[in-house]
């Protein structure tokens, strides 16, 4: 493979797709010298075959708001790949959603669901669908519309979605009752469920606890410990406040919140007093942090920018992809930064990442930090399949053994001969060599 021959062709077929570009480029970077040391690669084209989805659905979803009128949305998913189980990746409903975005997320998740040693292809799926500020009734029926067409490319065998960004416990619910409807029966279509029709325990809060699991190892391979420590996270959502429940019960201090607004300083840390707060005022359909400041004397709002200027031990962007820039992370590195944590689907900008890696600030992609979402994911898909439903314990001691897992593959592929550990490079090539090696023995289809 010539990655930058392969990357002109890619951006002639599909220009101006900038996300999925970007998140290509990336993977193949760090691949290329291992996969030219496999002959059966190159003549099977897997990376020609493996940067393009299988197929991509798109179609339009018209549904009824509160006052009557008719409104359009886009609807998308994107089967990317399928060769080591069924299609797997979560749903996104936010303004921003397009193809490019869909299918740098789609890409990612093939690599980060074969690193959680789970049988789960790559997929992902969404709209440009705004949850906020819509009523309960409105997000309803526009999820019933978007299943109403989605129901036919996906089941339990064959494509199973979840949350992202916008899709909580709520949306998942009312997109499996119409599924139900529809499909006339009852499975693990959809991950994420709730606890009365077949959801798993720990499912909400696994991303972010398996990242800070991911991270507690990161740190004790550098010889260094979580305790005392001090970390700066972003965003407020689905994976921001697993991340600072867990690291907080672990005894770091985390110090920083953000939304579009701004972000909020507060030096004493974040306790489950003040996440329950963020929780509910997250539950009233606003994503602002703003309120926070007012709340709880001695923390300050800061409207505008971003908590990538907190001097902190542990960076941990929770927010959205690229949403830390070269700036940003020079800024970091400035103030001592020694870990960076990826809980955002491509939280980095390739230009950040260059630099944590050439300053050998340790650095874990999303790919790998983030992945004990689809991982317990796939725990509830096992769950179904069974008909049964394990304790908390049983669940989070699996998804303890499979963050273990990619941090140990990580290892094995990432360790430069200066003992810095890439991880980046070996989530890549371990995730990659593995849905190769799938793709080589089962044939050119
Ligand atoms: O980015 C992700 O891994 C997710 N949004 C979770 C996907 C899933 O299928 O649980």
């Amino acid at each position: 493979m010539n990655v930058n021959n392969l990357m002109a062709e890619l951006e002639r077929k599909h220009p101006g797709e900038s996300e999925y570009l970007q998140a290509v480029r990336e993977v193949l970077v760090t691949v290329e010298k291992t996969y030219n040391e496999h002959p059966e690669l190159e003549a099977n084209k897997i990376a020609e075959r493996i940067v393009e989805p299988d197929r991509i659905f798109t179609f339009k979803v018209p549904w009824v708001d509160d006052k009557g009128q008719i409104q359009v949305n886009l609807g998308y998913r994107v089967q990317f790949n399928n060769a080591i189980g069924p299609y797997k990746g979560g749903l996104r409903f936010h303004p921003s959603v397009n193809l490019s975005i869909l299918k740098f997320l789609g890409f990612e998740q093939i690599f980060k669901n074969a690193l959680t040693t789970l049988p789960m292809g790559g997929a992902k799926g969404g709209s440009d669908f705004n949850p906020k500020g819509k009523s309960d009734r409105e997000v309803m029926r526009f999820c019933q519309a978007f299943m109403t067409e989605l129901w036919r490319y996906i089941g339990p065998e064959t494509d199973v979605p979840a949350g992202d960004i916008g899709v909580g416990g709520r949306e998942i619910g009312y997109l499996y009752g119409m599924y139900r409807k529809l499909a006339r029966e009852n499975t693990g279509v959809l991950t994420g469920k709730g606890m009365t029709y077949g959801g798993s325990l720990v499912r909400p809060e696994a991303t972010g606890f398996g990242a800070v699991y991911f991270v507690r190892q990161m740190l004790e391979t550098a010889g260094d410990k979580l305790e005392g420590k001090v970390i700066a996270i972003s965003g407020f959502g689905n994976v921001a406040w697993g991340a600072a429940l867990k690291a907080t019960e672990l005894g770091a201090r985390v110090v920083t919140i953000s939304g579009p607004d701004g972000y909020i300083h507060d030096p004493a840390g974040l306790d489950a007093e003040k996440i329950d707060y963020m929780l509910e005022l997250r539950a009233s359909n606003n994503d602002v942090v703003a309120p926070y400041a007012d709340k709880f004397p001695g923390s300050t709002f800061y409207p505008g920018r971003k908590p990538w200027e907190v001097k902190v031990d542990i960076a941990m962007p929770c927010a959205t992809q690229n949403e830390l820039d070269g700036e940003d992370a020079k800024r970091l590195a400035a103030n001592g930064v020694k870990y960076v944590a990826e809980v955002s689907n491509m939280g980095c900008r390739p230009e950040a990442i260059d630099l944590f890696i050439e300053k050998r600030i340790v650095y874990g992609p999303g790919k790998a930090v983030n992945a004990g979402g689809v991982a317990t994911s796939g725990l509830e898909m096992s769950q179904n399949s069974m008909k049964i439903s394990w304790s908390r314990e049983e669940v989070d001691a699996r998804l303890h053994q499979i963050m273990s897992s990619i941090h140990h593959a990580c290892l094995e592929f990432g360790t430069e001969p200066d003992g810095y550990i890439n991880y980046m490079k070996g989530a890549n090539i371990a995730g990659f060599m593995k849905v190769a090696r799938s793709m080589v023995e089962q044939g050119v289809i």
